[in-house]
């Protein structure tokens, strides 16, 4: 190994080894410097990373928003240095070489794993293993439907993966690669880190599989290589660009740790800094004399150039671009644009005051289909689809078309009962622009997609999770079905806004919301069951928008005040007449967003909860309510698993019922 590098080196020119150690030997430093990170996987993958960015990748350093440069997912997000070096060596801004020196550093741009919010051209944030395949299959995907859209001209590109042996261990791989096999994403090229080497050893350890033959089972086309011999690697993503009706995997055999020379090919460079010692070895062994964080002038220059490669395509993409409206600009970015955000302003509206009118008892999954109805003209970017659950999520309506491979024409995704992978690929259709995608699955069934979700709010992402069967309300299908501790779990993950709407108004206000809030995911916790219209009395204003108002106000003053969310506020209503006639006066509050709620002034939130008791009545368990009951307040809700029975019995045998309400409030104000 050492001698073919050496020979390499001895050339004048600069030769691909030399880009490839320069990778190396920065992402080894830099380890070093930081005393903490993974330098062997960017050691391993130096040749391959090198092959893509100088030969392959569509990408223009200097102008990393492109909307038609090819995307490079890096879902082995440990390895992050292989990112900062690449980027630094071809010269992305921002990426200077202090960069390189902090590593892992507050206030710098090279954190741990790659974080898209936090550098400038890192397309994802990538750690949790897998995720990134999976944000990669949404983005390809995302591609294709554009390309429909706009033509070759100004959609064409591709989405390359580094994937290693953990991303292909992790269950969500199976979902992402059945998914894009199945919407046979051919721009969709996985680079597989065959280094058959993870944290507790060799992979042989743990894990069996012949991954070429499962990628090939889901319609891939497979191939692989050395991935230290940079012709054969060239070649393998050459065949792979040139298969269209299939995304492409390349296991590439690598070294992890390549050129370190006792550590090399072992776990040891996996997660840990090489020491001084290997480090001094390893540059023994590159032939790389220079002193660390420094790249030779006339290497650099190289590297330089390959940033630049990209140049005339951007220039042409630019020419052609010109012949693009405003809206067809904004179709390839934030498809919601001020034009569009008044447009979904005036639908909202005019389908509200329809409700109002009409009076009708609705499901909110119900009346989130008629929600549909009315954006999906106004929203071209709008990606419906369901985890196999379109009838009951009601995520479908008349105007959506399937899309239907080879045919990208459409804009509904039957994600099949993949809800992780629904998710990580909402997630990169939503990275990739043009699209605000929406997904359903029952609301238990939100666990299935944290992980992804998590990253959904960590990155800012408009996702739209449309979870249906929000609590004991479904019923029959018992206690497994039947969330109880997901509104409480969801409520606590930072930057997620769940929407819990009371009625077929609230839940119009609630999908405006989660549309014009372009930097957070949103959950519509939504009911199987009816719902009556609570907001008889038409307005334009979006109530909903302060997370909390009130509802009903009693006259002279509170003796009690009842909070509620979704299907209860019509207990609280309820609750609050019966009240009324035995001379106790409680104000029904609506809570359909805790955390917009809690975004507004103090003085706002003490007008809308008041200084008399608090109830509050939510069918899930009562884990978070003690920030809005206060002390003394009482809640009546959940405090186990349901059961299996139709819900107005499960309603009564847990007593969240109207009439608990009121023995609640004659006790709690003394008034029997
Ligand atoms: C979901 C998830 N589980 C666990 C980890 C911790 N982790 C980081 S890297 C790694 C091993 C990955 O092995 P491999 O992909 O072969 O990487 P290599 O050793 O080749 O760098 C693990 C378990 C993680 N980042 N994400």
């Amino acid at each position: 190994m050492a001698d073919v590098l050496m020979q390499e080196r001895a050339l004048p020119e600069v030769s691909h080894t030399d880009m490839a150690n320069a990778i190396r030997v920065l992402a080894m430093d830099a380890v070093q410097k930081a005393d903490s990170g993974h330098p062997g996987m960017p050691m391993g993958m130096a040749d391959v990373a090198t092959v893509l960015f100088t030969r392959f990748l569509k990408f223009d350093a200097e102008h990393p928003e492109w909307p038609d440069r090819d995307r490079f997912v890096l879902s082995a997000g440990h390895g992050s240095m292989l990112v900062y070096a690449l980027m630094y060596l071809t010269g992305y801004p921002g990426m200077d070489i202090e960069q390189l020196k902090h590593f892992r550093q507050l206030d710098h741009c090279t954190p741990g794993h790659p974080e898209n919010f936090v550098t400038r051209g890192v397309e994802t944030t990538a750690g949790p293993l897998g995720q990134g395949l999976g944000n990669a299959v949404g983005m390809a995907l995302a591609e294709r439907l554009l390309n429909h859209r706009y033509g070759d001209g100004i959609v064409d590109h591709h989405t390359y993966v580094i994937a290693g042996d953990g991303c292909l261990m992790e269950g969500i791989s199976h979902e992402a690669i059945s998914l894009a096999g199945h919407l046979k994403l051919g721009r969709l090229i996985v680079l597989f880190d065959d280094n058959q080497i993870s944290i507790d050893g060799p992979t042989s350890l743990s894990v069996s599989d012949d991954q070429l033959e499962r990628f090939r089972a889901s319609g891939w086309h497979v191939a692989r290589v050395d991935g230290h011999d940079p012709e054969a690697v060239a070649l393998a993503i050459e065949n792979a660009r040139n298969v269209s009706d299939r995304p492409s995997m390349i296991a590439c055999r690598t070294v992890i740790g390549y050129g370190a020379p006792t550590k090399a090919g072992t776990a040891a460079t996996h997660g840990s800094p090489l020491g001084a010692e290997e480090i001094s070895g390893a540059r023994e062994r590159l032939g790389w004399r220079h002193e660390p964080f420094e790249i030779p002038q006339q290497l650099l220059s190289r590297w330089r150039e390959a940033g630049v490669r990209g140049r005339r395509a951007y220039d042409a993409w630019n020419q052609a671009a010109k012949g693009l409206d405003a809206e067809g600009r904004a179709g390839l970015g934030d498809p919601i644009d001020a034009s569009v955000a008044a447009s979904i302003k005036d639908a909202i509206a005019a389908l509200k005051a329809d409700f109002s009118r009409d009076g009708a008892k609705l499901a909110t999954r119900q009346s989130s289909q008629k929600v549909l109805e009315a954006l999906l003209p106004v929203v071209p970017g709008l990606l419906g689809g369901s985890a196999d659950l379109t009838g009951s999520n009601g995520t479908l309506t008349k105007q959506h078309v399937m899309v239907a491979p080879p045919d990208y024409a459409g804009n509904y995704v039957y994600y099949g009962v993949r809800e992780h992978g629904m998710a990580a690929a909402m997630n990169g259709l939503a990275l990739h622009g043009g699209f605000v995608p929406y997904g359903g699955t029952f609301l238990v069934f939100s666990d299935y997609c944290r992980p992804a979700i998590r990253l959904s709010a960590l990155m800012g992402r408009r996702v739209i999770y449309v979870m249906t069967h929000d609590s004991i309300g479904l019923g029959e299908d018992g206690p497994t079905h039947q969330p109880v501790e997901h509104l409480a779990s969801l409520r606590a993950m930072p930057n997620v806004n769940v929407f819990r709407p009371a009625d077929s108004v609230e839940c119009a206000e609630c999908w405006e919301l989660s549309l014009l809030t372009p930097s957070t995911p949103a959950i519509l916790a939504l009911s199987r069951q009816g719902l009556p219209l609570l907001r008889k009395e038409p307005s334009a204003a979006n109530l909903s928008a302060k997370g909390a108002y009130v509802l009903a106000e009693p006259e002279g003053g509170r003796d009690v005040t009842l909070l509620a969310t979704g299907s209860e506020v019509m207990l609280a209503v309820e609750a609050a007449k019966a009240l009324a006639v035995e001379g106790i006066r409680a104000a029904v509050i609506s809570m359909p967003c805790w955390e917009l709620f809690e975004a507004q002034d103090k003085a706002y939130r003490d007008g809308v909860l008041g200084s008399a008791p608090r109830i509050a009545i939510e069918a899930g368990v009562e884990f978070g309510w003690s920030r809005w009951l206060g002390p003394d307040g009482v809640f009546i809700g959940m405090h186990r698993f349901g059961a299996s029975a139709p819900a107005p019995e499960l309603y009564k045998k847990f007593g969240i019922t109207a009439d608990a309400v009121v023995a609640a409030a004659r006790e709690l104000t003394g008034k029997r």
